[in-house]
């Protein structure tokens, strides 16, 4: 017998997919679709944030983002953060490697894209453009969704 427990479940995660899918924006260029770029409030004091998004290359040639340009921010660049010798560590990099095939996600811990010097504090629900600089695909210009304040990323980016 199936029990309703199951039942419910299934129904509890076919609406969360449902509300996944509206929430999504992507966009696309080329062989490339650019999912949901997104980032966080600011909290009162600090005027830096950094921009995660999900690079899906559906076609057979490498790409690589080579730059961010966003009226939002005095400076916007491509980071990486790692994990060294147990002290989380960012670093400005000249690019961030597409490869084919494959899915390359910019995301809190690992690279992405850090804006100094907000024009303005993020709020929750806002939306801001940025313009995507790809070396084979050319520029593709976006909207960032700005999502909760999350405490744990902020203290990350604390410079
Ligand atoms: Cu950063």
């Amino acid at each position: 017998m199936i029990s309703l427990r199951t039942f419910c479940s299934g129904l509890v995660l076919a609406a969360l997919s449902l509300t996944a899918n509206a929430h999504a924006h992507e966009y696309k260029a080329g062989d490339l679709f650019i999912h949901h770029p997104w980032t966080r409030a600011t909290p009162p004091g600090s005027s830096n944030a950094g921009v995660f998004l999900l690079v899906k290359n559906n076609g057979d040639t490498a790409d690589q983002l080579i730059g961010v340009e966003t009226a939002a921010a005095a400076t916007a660049e491509l980071h990486q953060m790692k994990l060294d010798n147990g002290v989380m560590k960012m670093n400005a990099v000249t690019a961030v490697d597409i490869p084919a095939k494959a899915d390359t996600e910019l995301k809190p811990g690992g690279y992405h894209v850090m804006l100094f010097k907000l024009a303005a504090p993020l709020k929750e629900g806002d939306k801001f453009p940025l313009t995507l600089k790809f070396k084979r695909a050319g520029n593709v210009k976006v909207d960032i969704k700005v999502e909760a304040m999350g405490a744990k990323a902020e203290t990350m980016h604390q410079h």
